[in-house]
């Protein structure tokens, strides 16, 4: 195929709930919709790049930039044989792994559509069901946080992972462990620790945590290994995994036991599939992170959670949980009875964006062609 025409829509949406972490506070979410023409077809991605450089230095405006100044142009008019001939075209462009993965996975969707194939069954995956858990953010008090966590396994969810910063760490986990002693339950620090706070990650051991996700600094991967080494929780990355390079270098530091796989932090699927196998190889877990997505990135984490090494629930929660109405149809649901999310069974993503709410949620519209 060769790409006739890509159009990029950038839309901002309020949140259901304010989300905050370690680094910061989200009441809105920002996305640039990426949708690629040929042929009569659309595929769509999302880039999950924020306002600010908080979790990512990217933005939505250096995303913007870089695709319209650097990745479009270096796939515009060629052929693509295959979606991974899209990245060999900007190998040369470092880092900004997120604004390379909307592009790139817009043409995934492309392609299992030309082909009429779910996105799953395309990546070789192979469930009907993906479990998933929620991500709940640091909440105003104690009690809030305890009801929040209530409520979420009211609604059927079995495992629930809590943001954690300095001071908002052993007590809110204590109170949570307490109330629910068999819940999966896990912390994200979100980079907000250093080596020396290997006393309190020792505290935490006997709360038996599924893991605890990127204590350390956001690029580290020499002292997690050190930090692993101390504790029994297992470690799990997200932050400092760009490339099949960082977890090459994670697994054999032992840095970590776990490996949160976000598509876009790594800089689309076809790195996301060679991180999967290695990590598969090496025995190393991985599930699905999440970054807030609308239903589009939705969609493509629910199908990429289908491969066999996510082999524990995702931060894939259902729509509601984020937005009071998604861009794109149908909305995801959960199953209460096992905590899953249903994968889509129609061509590409399996689900469809809403012309007229984009429309609605648009701030900037670009057509390249
Ligand atoms: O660290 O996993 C993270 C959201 C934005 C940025 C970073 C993270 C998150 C989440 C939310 O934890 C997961 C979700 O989409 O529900
Ligand atoms: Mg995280």
């Amino acid at each position: 195929m060769k790409i006739e025409r890509v159009e990029l829509h950038h839309i901002s949406q309020d949140l259901v709930h304010p989300f905050r972490t370690s680094f910061g506070t989200q009441v809105a979410r920002p996305a640039i919709l990426v949708a690629v023409y040929s042929q009569g077809l659309v595929g769509w991605a999302e880039c999950v790049a924020d306002d600010k450089p908080g979790y990512s230095y990217e933005t939505i405006d250096t995303a913007w930039h870089v695709l319209n100044d650097f990745l479009i142009p270096a796939v515009m008019d060629v052929d693509i044989a295959a979606p991974p001939d899209v990245p060999a075209r900007y190998e040369w462009v470092r880092g900004h792994p997120i604004a390379k993965a909307a592009l790139e996975n817009a043409v995934w969707d492309w392609f299992a559509r030309a082909q009429g194939v779910p996105l799953s069954q395309f990546l070789g995956g192979g469930r009907e069901r993906v479990e998933v858990g929620v991500s709940i953010g640091i909440q105003p008090t104690l009690q809030g946080l305890l009801d929040r966590v209530d409520s979420f396994i009211d609604l059927g969810y079995r495992r629930v992972k809590m943001k954690i910063e300095p001071g908002w760490e052993l007590v809110p986990l204590t109170a949570v462990r307490e109330r629910h002693p068999d819940i999966k339950l896990m912390a994200d620090a979100n980079s907000a620790f250093t080596l020396a706070d290997v006393d309190l990650f020792r505290r935490m051991d006997p709360f038996n945590l599924l893991m605890i996700e990127q204590p350390l600094h956001h690029d580290d991967i020499f002292d997690h290994a050190k930090l692993q080494a101390q504790i029994n929780t297992p470690v799990c990355l997200d932050e400092s995994i760009h490339s099949t390079n960082h977890a090459r270098w994670a697994i054999e530091a032992k840095a970590c036991r776990v490996i949160n796989m976000k598509v876009a932090r790594v800089g689309g699927l076809t790195s996301a599939l060679e991180i999967h196998n290695m990590a598969m190889a090496a025995g190393i877990k991985m599930w699905c992170g999440g970054m807030l997505e609308t239903g589009v990135g939705r969609a493509a984490n629910v199908h990429l959670a289908t491969l066999p090494n996510f082999v524990l629930p995702g931060d894939i929660s259902a729509s509601s949980r984020y937005y009071a109405e998604d861009i794109a149809e149908p909305p995801f649901v959960l199953n209460p009875e096992d905590s899953t999310l249903t994968v889509p069974t129609g061509p590409g993503i399996g689900v469809e964006v809403q012309p007229d709410r984009v429309a609605k949620y648009r701030l900037r519209h670009q057509v390249v062609q």
